[in-house]
Parts: structure tokens; sequence; C-alpha cells
């Protein structure tokens, strides 16, 4: 069956996390991806939290499925004239480099533009232009630099970053779509552009909702959804709100029987309130349903830890599973709080290829996480991650080099 992105080959510069979960999902949705790796060394990651000595690591693996592998020392002049000839083949460019790297390589905007003008250079750096543009930046960096973590932990704690990759893989993700854009945008107009994905913008975008409440702060100087209303002041910035929903629906996390022991016997709970009088009836306070203080969302919010606290002596008396059945009987909008290992274990999600199992020549069996993006007509098939190099001869083949120049540069360490 054929893919969406069938044809388009990309010129895979990316390390670490950020870049490569952006060509990991280019990769499953059809396009060649040729990660270039330097000579000797590749991709830092393959070599960082090793669980097998000498093996590629999970971190690697799990987010360069799918790809080619070709080493290539950039910086010498045969390696040079070999990467101009890949720009003058591929269609994009993706690359997360410290800022300035690529220039430094001798491959700026300008010169990639000469050699391929319908080349499409997608970028991501840690910050857009401004004063922070040159610094280097990870995955927390663009957490706390984006909103993130100031919005993220409980009011009487410090600021908390979270465990989704909101800054590696959530700029990833939104470069993917800056790539497909352009590439549907040369269509019409024969050139290539730039497309630049700053992890600061990036997770600003998914904290959107707590820009939305910096204004409705000061307009308005408190925010009833919060767990600081209407008890504890609020300040001139929007304060962590603990486990309160961020929308108009008030949630909780709740604990749930053997909380004592398991550290994620929890469940979400949220009092939509279309089902209020069914929270009631469950929770055994049928009173609430007309009781002038309980009946309406808006006074309901002057007393949501009480309310909270009372739902929660049920969830206690049931497992996290036995609650969510029983609660979804009613429409009650919940979630269990599911660990990774029950993630793993889960059958739904191995049917659907989200979570898959792959080979690995060295490493053999390994979980990963497959497309998370169902497309009718491009399936995913996860392949394993490539091993350094192990495609430079086929690449330099397919771009016309012979035996003997492939072997004077293996000769000369420049693959
Ligand atoms: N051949 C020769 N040289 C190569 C090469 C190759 N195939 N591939 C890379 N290099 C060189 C680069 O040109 C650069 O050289 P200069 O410093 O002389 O310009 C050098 O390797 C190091 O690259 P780097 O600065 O990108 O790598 P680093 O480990 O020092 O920094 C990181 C890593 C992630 C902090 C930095 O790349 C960065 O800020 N990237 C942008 C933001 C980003 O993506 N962060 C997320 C990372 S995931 O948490």
């Amino acid at each position: 069956m054929s893919k969406a992105l069938d044809g388009v080959r990309i010129l895979d510069f990316t390390h670490v996390q950020s870049g490569p979960t952006c060509t990991q999902l280019l990769a499953w949705f059809g396009a060649d991806v040729i990660k270039v790796e330097r000579a000797g060394e590749g991709d830092a990651t393959r070599g960082q939290l090793r669980d097998i000595p000498g093996v590629d690591s999970l971190y690697f693996t799990m987010l360069n499925h799918n790809k080619r592998s070709i080493t290539l020392d950039t910086k010498n002049p045969k390696g040079k004239e070999v990467l101009e000839t890949l720009i003058k083949e591929c269609d994009v460019l993706v690359e997360n480099f410290a800022p300035g790297a690529l220039d430094r390589m001798g491959f700026s905007w300008e010169r990639i533009q000469e050699l391929n003008p319908r080349m499409i250079v997608a970028s991501v750096k840690g910050f857009g232009p401004g004063k922070y543009e040159d610094c280097k930046v990870y995955e927390n960096v663009a957490q706390c630099a984006g909103g993130a973590a100031s919005t993220t932990g409980f009011d009487d704690g410090p600021p908390m970053v979270t465990g989704a990759q909101i800054g590696d893989s959530g700029t990833g993700l939104h470069l993917a779509l800056g790539i497909v854009s352009a590439l549907y945008q040369r269509h019409a107009s024969g050139r290539g552009q730039k497309v630049l994905a700053p992890m600061q913008d990036a997770v600003l975008n998914l904290c959107r909702v707590k820009l939305r409440d910096q204004q409705r702060l000061e307009r308005v100087g408190s925010m009833q959804e919060y767990p600081q209303y209407p008890d504890s002041k609020f300040g001139e910035a929007v304060p962590r709100a603990g486990n309160a929903s961020g929308g108009g629906q008030p949630g909780s996390i709740l604990k749930c029987k053997g909380w004592e022991t398991d550290p994620n016997a929890y469940i979400y709970f949220i009092t939509q309130g279309a089902v209020w009088p069914a929270v009631c009836k469950v929770i055994g306070e049928e009173g609430w349903i007309t009781d002038d203080a309980y009946a309406t969302p808006a006074a309901r919010l002057l007393h949501l830890k009480p309310i909270f606290a009372r739902i929660e002596q049920w969830t206690m008396t049931k497992t996290k599973f036995e609650a969510m059945d029983i609660l979804n009987q009613y429409d009650i909008p919940c979630g269990p709080i599911l660990s990774m290992k029950e993630i793993a274990e889960e059958p739904s999600l191995r049917e659907t290829g989200t979570i898959v199992e792959v080979d690995h020549p060295t490493r053999g069996k390994y979980l990963t996480v497959g497309n998370p993006i169902k497309m009718s007509d491009s399936p995913t098939e996860v392949t394993r991650s490539p091993l350094l190099g192990e495609h430079t001869e086929e690449v330099l083949a397919q771009l016309g080099y012979g035996k003997d120049y492939i072997a004077l540069l293996r000769e000369e360490k420049v693959i």
C-alpha cells in the first residue's frame, strides 16, 4: 500500500530528541529519511542511558525507527561534497544543531538555496530571534521558558516540569506540521522555504490556556476553578493549579482503594455539570441535587474542596478500574491514573499499533510507541532503528558514488 509521503526524501541532520521525533513521524508517513551522523560517534543518544552495554540505547532506538543511517564527516572537504550531493537530491533538510552550527559547517540558507532552490530547511532551536537566540536548550529549559513549569505543580511547592516531553517531542510535532505544509506550498510556489520551530514557542503554544488565564486574572482578580479560590489570595501571575481541571468543568485526582501502597491507585474525576445528579446518586448525596449550595455549577465552585473530599470517600472504596466501570455507566467523565507498566501491558494499545514490539539485531525485542496518528490510506509499519552507518554504502551508491571512491572515503575516515 502506498504511503502519504512516498517519494519525499529527508536529509535528517537531527540528534537527541526534538529533531528525531519529527523525522521519525515523517518516516512513518512514508518519507525516505536518511540520518546523517558523525563518523565514528553517531547521535550521542546511541550511548546515553544504556541498559545493555555496547548496544544502542532505548533512547536512540525509540526515536529513530524506519530511518536509514549514514556516517559522514561534514567538516571534511570530501564529506562536504557528499553533503552537497545529498542536498541536491533531497526535498527537506531537518536539523536541530546548536544555533549557528549549520552556518559554521558552511551550509547557510543561501548556500543551500544555491544548491537546491526547492529544498525546505527545517530547524528546531531553543528560542526564536531575540536575546536568547544563541542559547543551547534541552527539554526542561524549554518547559521552564515556555510557561509550563510556572503553571505546573502545587501552590505551596516549587515550579514543576512534566514527564511529557512537550519541549522536545512537542516541538518535533510542530516542526513536522511545518514541513508537510511547506511541501504542500512548494507544489504551487516551486520554492523551498525555511521552517523554524523554537522550543519555547512550541511549549507556549501547548500552554495557551495559561495565557488565557493570565488575562482573565488581570481582568477579574481571581479564577473560580483554581484551588486557590475562594480561600487563598491570587498574585500577579497565573498560579500553579495542582490537579485542578484547566477547563470549565471542575476535576481532581482522587484516591482509590489501595492508594496506601500503590502510588498510582488514583482516578481523575470530573464533576461535569450535565451529570451532577448522577454524581450525587453514585456517592449517596442525593440531597445535593436540590440543595441550593450545590445545585448549580456556580454554587459548587465555592465548595470544590469539600465536594471532592466527599467524592473521594466513595472512590476510596473502589479500585480505579471498578470506579471507572461504575462511573462510565452514568457517563461521568473520569480516567484511571495508569502507570507505565499498565500502559505497556494494555491490550487495546497493542491492537492499534500504538504500543509495538520491535526486534533489533543487537538488543533483541523491545517495546516502543508506534505512530499515534492513524491514517486509513497510509498505514504505519514500525521497523527498527538503523545501526550506526548501516546504510552508508547503500546511500552513497544511490547517489552515484563508485565502490573505489567509497573505499577511499572510508580509508580517510570521511565515512
Ligand atoms: N560531521 C562533523 N561535525 C558534525 C556533524 C558531522 N556529521 N554533525 C554535527 N557536527 C558538529 C556541529 O557542526 C557542531 O560543530 P560546531 O560546534 O563546531 O559548530 C558540533 O558537531 C556540535 O553540535 P551541537 O552544538 O548541536 O551539539 P551539542 O551536543 O554541543 O549541543 C544541543 C546539543 C541539543 C544542546 C544543541 O544541539 C541545541 O541547542 N540544539 C537546538 C535545540 C534542541 O534541539 N534541543 C533539544 C535537544 S533534545 O533535548
